[in-house]
């Protein structure tokens, strides 16, 4: 089921309306000229396909666009990931790999509605989403402390958060939904009181910080793969801030104790191993924090994408 092996579609996003900081849109610039198309197509032989811009869906964005159910730039965030829902299914439904740089991770919104829809339209089959962050994303509009998007996406991923307004993520079907027991955390160290709520109550299997401490991250891949298991396709949404601020300080909510870069890397290279990853989300760069740290955190961004992609296995 497998996206024919060198096909890649590459959709760049220069969106950051799912937080407050300037600067995460530039990103997939940032990423693009620190070569990585050029490493893809020359080192990992991949064919790119890519209509050579960064989105900002500025012809979409409302004119107005006041805070609903304490989500901020609500119509924004639809709009946009409305859009790149589009754009990812339409690579996904024609058997390419798909590879997303944002942005802020609001937009997974639009990229794991995108390549859920088109699984199973293409492969009669359901995702399974590995998210690794420091974060858990899962916050309902109503648990949510900040009214930040990129804190919620999980939430109306998984449909634990619903709004029946088309224009506020009303679009979103039950085929661009993903199962809670299909998705798998890597990484967590920064969970709000509601989201660890949520996580308990849907059995959602979540691999923090802690987890890696005591058992390593070779066990954790093992059992994250485990618990997914075969024969199921994969989107990876990689959120770089899951990385150590040491090795990624260019981010907007750095939070310390996180993955080495090391361990960022091998849990890229385990996914490519299963052979069913379909998708990748390299999200939350943002060159204009930490300017010093800022080709580090690009660097280790464009490791990440290589690593998922096959590049560092034998
Ligand atoms: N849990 C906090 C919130 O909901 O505002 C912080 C979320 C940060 C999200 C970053 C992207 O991973
Ligand atoms: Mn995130
Ligand atoms: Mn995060
Ligand atoms: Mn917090």
């Amino acid at each position: 089921f497998l996206p024919s092996r060198h096909d890649l579609g590459l959709v760049a996003v220069g969106f950051s309306g799912g937080q407050t900081k300037a600067g995460v849109d530039a990103a997939p610039m940032a990423l693009i000229e620190a070569g990585l198309i050029q490493q893809l197509e020359e080192d990992l032989d991949f064919s790119v396909t890519y209509d050579g811009q960064v989105h900002s869906y500025t012809d979409i964005m409302p004119k107005e666009d006041p805070d609903y159910r304490n989500m901020k730039k609500p119509r924004a965030v639809s709009a946009v990931t409305r859009a790149l829902s589009q754009q990812v299914y339409e690579h996904a439904k024609s058997g390419k790999f798909v590879l997303t740089l944002g942005g802020d991770h609001s937009i997974a919104i639009g990229t794991v509605s995108g390549t859920a829809k088109a699984a199973r339209e293409r492969l009669g089959k359901e995702i399974a989403v590995i998210w690794v962050d420091a974060h858990a994303d899962i916050n309902t509009p109503e648990t949510s402390g900040s009214g930040n998007i990129h804190g919620m996406p999980v939430a109306f991923l998984t449909g634990l958060a619903t709004e029946k307004d088309e224009d506020i993520f009303g679009w979103i079907q039950d085929d661009q939904r993903i199962n809670v027991k299909k998705l798998v955390y890597i990484g967590l160290r920064d969970i709000d009181r509601g989201e660890k709520k949520i996580l308990k109550e849907h059995g959602i299997k979540a691999f923090s910080m802690h987890d890696i401490d005591k058992h390593g991250i070779g066990r954790v891949m093992d059992m994250a793969l485990g618990w997914i298991g075969s024969d199921t396709p994969i989107h990876l949404s990689f959120d770089v801030d899951a990385i150590d601020p040491m090795w990624a300080p260019s981010t907007g909510t750095p939070v310390r104790g996180g993955l080495t870069l090391r361990e960022g890397d091998f849990i890229a290279e385990c996914v490519a191993e299963t052979g069913s990853l379909i998708a990748l989300d390299l999200v939350e760069v943002n060159p204009s924090l930490d300017i010093k740290g800022a080709s580090d955190t690009v660097r280790a961004g464009c490791s990440i994408v290589r690593c998922a992609l096959g590049d560092t296995l034998l």
